[in-house]
């Protein structure tokens, strides 16, 4: 079948401006798993990227061109009106088409999507296992229920990621880590408790977090190392490191195959306090950043939040990565429900105290599927009316009653770097600028 596959992440990085389609993003690894299976099982698969477009006025032009049976379209939620809209154009354009809606939003808010006429099927879960029998159905004339659950694929038995579905090359994370840079997962699920997240990602990946193995993973990089190139890599899972023994045979064969990469992961603060030998490897095998999910330099903030940390180890981690030489990237939030000024001055002092070389906070946003979102819903504590305010960037006000004039002068504050961090990333940028110029224009894909 011709299957049209749509990226409609244009919520956050808008369409393509001053008449240049983007020369570098980031690609989708969901949509890019997919757009494998279905190769393999010998479908005709594009993509339609619309942070590649001018406007909306260039979609009917590429859906008349592609002329898809079905299109598959992935939702998070901030990207929900840009879906629709996208969906409801593929359907003027061609009523014949069908809608396939999947990935975040539509496996957590299906109510959202239920009474949509332009969408013919909600997709749940993963796609790997259950997409292509969709497909088959569909092409056999068989009608498949509206809301469909896909099974749960062993990661060692479906294909690698297809690195040539987005025409984008993708940049590096921060500007020291050379291109090609390429962005990779080895797992999927997360074994915390956060109430800003779960039971969300349980829901769609499970409660058991499931991790290619890393021979298998380690057979990604070559083929990608010998296609495309690799010269920094970027591990997306959600805390890589909580299954010591895979990053201890990742780094022992990571080595051993030569990659010695520059390499960046999350990480939580409690395990870098627990385990300073491995972050020690890991530096030594190409670490060069981690991020970390520090939240709050609250105790009763990070207890509010199910955590599992404490501010001791947040202080304690920055530590063991500065003496080590590792970066860090801290993600962290102000503006939680019930949180006071004290607190957020707590968390303020806290990053003055790390200095990360890259601070990255957020204004806490009530996401779809967690626990706490539900607290707000019951609270009536949600100032989100649109779906584009998903987005975590610490712009619009999302909760009642938090004061965000504070919290903008607040953050200033921790954005506020010390010079010898802002020197770093200077020296970095020029280094990215010269290999752009030198490089970028030769590198093919
Ligand atoms: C890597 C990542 C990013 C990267 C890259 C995103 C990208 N382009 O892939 C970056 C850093 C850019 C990013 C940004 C953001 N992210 Co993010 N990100 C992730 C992360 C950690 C991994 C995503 C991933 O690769 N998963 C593995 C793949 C295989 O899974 P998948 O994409 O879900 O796809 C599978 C299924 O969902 C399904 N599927 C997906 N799409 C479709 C479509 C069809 C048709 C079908 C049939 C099936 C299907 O099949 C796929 C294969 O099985 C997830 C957490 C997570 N563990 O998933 C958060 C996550 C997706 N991000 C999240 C958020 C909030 C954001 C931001 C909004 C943050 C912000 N800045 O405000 C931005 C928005 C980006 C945008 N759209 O513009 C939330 C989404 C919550 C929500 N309800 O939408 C998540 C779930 C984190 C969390 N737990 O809160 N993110």
């Amino acid at each position: 079948m011709k299957i049209a596959l749509l990226y409609p992440a244009v919520t956050n990085d808008g369409f393509a401006v001053n008449d240049i389609r983007p020369k570098t993003a980031w690609m989708h690894h969901g949509l890019c798993y997919i757009s494998a299976v279905l190769k393999k099982e010998g479908h005709s698969v594009s993509l339609i990227d619309l942070r590649q477009l001018f406007g909306w006025h260039e979609l009917p032009g590429i859906i008349k061109s592609i002329k898809p049976e079905v299109v598959g379209i992935t939702i998070m939620s901030l990207d929900f009106d840009a879906a629709v809209r996208s969906a409801k154009i593929i359907k003027e354009t061609d009523k014949n088409i069908k809608v396939v809606a999947g990935g975040v939003h539509p496996s957590l808010m299906e109510s959202e999507l239920a009474d949509n006429p332009d969408i013919d099927y909600i997709f749940k879960g993963e796609a790997e296992i259950t997409f292509p029998k969709v497909l088959e159905d569909m092409a056999g004339g068989r009608l498949p229920t509206k809301v469909i659950t896909g099974e749960r694929p062993d990661l060692d038995t479906i294909p690698f990621v297809d690195r040539f579905l987005f025409k984008t090359i993708e940049a590096p994370v921060v500007p020291y880590l050379k291109m090609p840079f390429i962005t990779a997962t080895a797992g999927r699920g997360c074994m915390y408790n956060c109430n800003f997240c779960q039971p969300a990602e349980r829901s769609i990946f499970g409660s058991k977090v499931r991790r290619l193995s890393v021979e298998r993973f380690m057979e990604e990089l070559t083929l990608t190392k010998d296609s495309i190139g690799l010269n920094s890599l970027m591990i997306h899972d959600d805390c890589l490191v909580e299954d010591v023994k895979w990053v201890e045979r990742f780094l022992h064969l990571y080595t051993k195959d030569g990659f010695r990469k520059p390499f960046v992961c999350q990480a939580r603060a409690d395990i870098i306090v627990k385990n300073p030998g491995l972050f020690k490897d890991m530096k030594r095998s190409g670490l060069a950043m981690l991020l970390i999910g520090f939240e709050s330099g609250s105790q009763r903030m990070l207890n509010f939040l199910r955590k599992g940390t404490t501010v001791e180890q947040n202080y304690k981690a920055a530590g063991i990565c500065k003496r080590l030489g590792i970066r860090i990237f801290a993600n962290f939030m102000l503006g939680m429900p019930t949180e006071t000024r004290e607190e957020v001055m707590e968390t303020v002092n806290m990053i003055k105290t790390i200095k990360p070389y890259v601070p990255s906070p957020t204004f806490y946003t009530p996401t779809p599927g967690s626990d706490l979102f539900d607290y707000c819903i019951k609270h009536d504590l949600s100032l989100i009316d649109k779906h584009e305010d998903y987005k975590r960037n610490p712009t619009a006000p999302k909760i009642k009653g938090v004061d965000y004039e504070f919290l903008r002068k607040a953050l200033e504050e921790t954005v506020k770097l010390p010079l010898s961090v802002k020197a770093a990333r200077k020296i970095d940028r020029l280094k990215l600028g010269r290999f752009n110029k030198k490089k970028i224009k030769n590198y093919k894909i």
